[in-house]
């Protein structure tokens, strides 16, 4: 079910749960500001999300509420992610779905990175 981007914070959501190591996840990397992990259900070769540790419901929540040091710690740790996984030189696309009509699911921000193959138009 696709969420409000509006609703306040729940700290049961799934990635909640996954930062607090209560559910495993595939981790590719942490730091103080974001972890990623690879999707569990990947639409691309590679497909790794990336979320700040901070608890923000969606890239609006995180743009509105989040100090500058977590927004550029969470921005370079994306970059990061991508440069390590040696995405630069293919290239790679980043998403945030941000509430109801973008289909976003999981209440807290996540970067998708896809990479791994010729990526199609995005969709309108
Ligand atoms: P969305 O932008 O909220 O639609 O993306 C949620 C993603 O989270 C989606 O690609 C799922 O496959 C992924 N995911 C996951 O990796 N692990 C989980 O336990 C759950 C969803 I639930």
């Amino acid at each position: 079910m696709p969420i409000d981007a509006t609703q306040p914070y729940d700290d049961q959501n799934i990635f909640a749960k996954i930062l607090r190591d209560e559910i495993p996840s595939n981790r590719v990397y942490e730091d103080d500001y974001a972890i990623a992990f690879h999707d569990i259900a990947p639409v691309a070769p590679t497909h790794i999300l990336v979320i700040p540790r901070g608890s923000y419901v969606s890239w609006d929540d995180f743009s509105a509420r989040a100090s500058d040091a977590e927004i550029a710690g969470f921005i370079r740790a994306v970059g990061t992610v991508a440069r390590d996984a040696g995405l630069v030189a293919p290239g790679y696309r980043l998403l945030a779905n941000t509430g109801a009509q973008s289909g976003q699911e999981v209440p807290h921000l996540h970067v998708h990175i896809f990479a791994g193959r010729r990526l199609g138009p995005m969709l309108a």
